[in-house]
């Protein structure tokens, strides 16, 4: 059969033709963007402004392709982890060798993980980025088990990706436990996943911006300047990459100029745990311990970054070892977390609800707190709205029994996702949509939104 055909058979067919045929089409759709978008073993985020594989988007990826074909899902997860380093890190871009190094900056040149990250562990190939996203892998790796069970065991899915995601989050909860605190430390804005955040703002002062002659913006060939980060941002990351890039990628030693515990990063590490408990189990190994450091992080997670009086929890910067009092959609991600003390749950939901966060033109979550002082509707993380943020509230909705609350951001969700055509992100407050198109993640989280309706709540 040829790729084509192939291909075509994975385009849903005709169970979703009884809810009308609109919801079909917007299926068809999404499945249509994960098509075009996979490569043979996994799949970009966008054709244009994001070529090669990046981590936390090939999880919600996977979480979404899962309902397409558990095969592609699994494979999506098994290149990825491909790239994971000795000292378990998994890296945030694993590069496409075919591909230029001018069709995405930084590229494989700039990181140089062969060469520079040989110490700590990189792999002689594929190349990769030093840095790492938010790790919602587990958790992806435990859905795609569950939708097909029979094929993972067949293909031994969950024997080979347990150990490695083991590994991936001791990295994080010893390597990174930079604050000495329990919780696990981003040292870059592109780590928490919500790059140019006015929650990093305050930390990215102390950050001397490299020369613009280090680089060159690849991604405003594609992206429109109002709605990227700025030149000066850029010249901040770059210096940070540059920095971690001399020390060897090696934690032990490189001292960050960046460093600081995120909310929703910690939060997905939790709900990982939780599903390495799952699938350790399902394979009969020991799987206790997982279940008790998520109480264990839980508790951390509540002691560290919990603000009683924004009712969400903040970022804390280790270089102050102080609260940034920023509120982004990052302090409300925490709902995803199911052992939340409920008084902090009810707290959550109110903010969600409140200004801060209910905006005119969207049901999705604003990135940034809508009466902040730096709220910009179409830069990026400083406001739009995202699907994967909102995918992860509408979790975290229905862990705590909110279920007409999730049901309106679900109803919500696939609708902007459908009439913007899959846009990585929207305007809150005209709720245009902004950003790359048809791209992955929207697409991927549609379909699982357009079966969640029918399932049990997942993990
Ligand atoms: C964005 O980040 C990359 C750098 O990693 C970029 O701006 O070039 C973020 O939205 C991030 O969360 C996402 O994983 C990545 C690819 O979609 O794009």
């Amino acid at each position: 059969m040829s790729e084509t055909a192939a291909q075509e058979q994975l385009l849903p067919g005709d169970t979703l033709q009884a809810k009308g045929p609109g919801l079909l089409t917007l299926r068809r759709g999404a499945a249509r963007v994960l098509l075009d978008n996979w490569t043979g073993t996994s799949t970009v985020p966008s054709r244009t402004l994001y070529p090669h594989q990046w981590s936390w988007d090939s999880a919600f990826v996977a979480i979404g392709l899962r309902h397409l074909s558990a095969r592609r899902a699994q494979c999506e997860l098994e290149s990825l982890l491909a790239g994971q380093w000795a000292d378990g890190r998994v890296p945030h871009i694993v590069f496409d060798s075919d591909l230029p190094h001018g069709a995405y900056f930084p590229s494989p040149d700039f990181w140089q993980s062969s060469r520079a990250g040989r110490a700590a562990g990189a792999p002689t190939t594929p190349e990769t980025s030093g840095i790492v996203q938010p790790p919602v892998h587990a958790l992806a790796a435990w859905l795609v088990h569950r939708a097909d069970p029979e094929l993972s065991a067949r293909r031994g899915f969950l024997a080979r990706v347990l150990p490695r995601l083991q590994a991936w989050h001791d990295y994080l909860l010893t390597r990174r436990d930079l604050g000495g605190g329990g919780l696990a430390a981003v040292v870059h804005p592109w780590e928490p996943g919500m790059d140019n955040s006015p929650c990093w703002d305050r930390a990215l002062t102390r950050v001397e911006p490299a020369a613009s002659s280090m680089f060159r913006r690849a991604d405003l060939q594609h992206g429109h300047p109002a709605d990227r980060p700025t030149d000066l941002d850029y010249g901040r990351y770059v210096r940070l990459a540059a920095d971690y890039r001399a020390a060897g990628y090696d934690d032990r030693t490189a001292r960050h100029a960046f460093a600081l515990e995120d909310p929703a990063f910690n939060a997905l590490l939790i709900v990982s745990e939780l599903a390495l408990a799952d699938l350790a189990r399902a394979l009969d190994r020991p799987h206790r311990h997982h279940r008790e450091r998520a109480g264990l992080l839980t508790r951390r997670l509540v002691t560290r970054l919990w603000d009683g009086a924004a009712g969400q929890f903040l970022v804390r910067d280790l270089a102050s070892d102080t609260l940034v009092t920023e509120r982004g959609v990052t302090g409300l991600i925490p709902l995803v977390v199911p052992h939340l003390p409920r008084e902090i749950a009810t707290r959550l939901c109110a903010t969600l609800a409140s200004e801060h966060f209910s905006a005119p033109g969207t049901r999705l979550v604003p990135s940034y707190d809508l009466t902040g002082r730096a709220f910009d509707p179409t830069r990026y993380w400083r406001g739009p709205a995202w699907f994967n943020t909102a995918w992860l509230v509408h979790h975290g909705l229905r862990t705590h029994g909110r279920h007409a609350h999730a049901e309106e951001l679900r109803e919500g969700f696939l609708e902007q996702a459908g009439r913007t055509g899959f846009a990585e992100y929207v305007d809150p407050v005209t709720g245009a949509g902004r950003g790359a198109r048809r791209f992955s993640w929207t697409a991927a989280l549609t379909l699982d939104l357009l079966s969640t309706a029918r399932e049990e709540p997942s993990s």
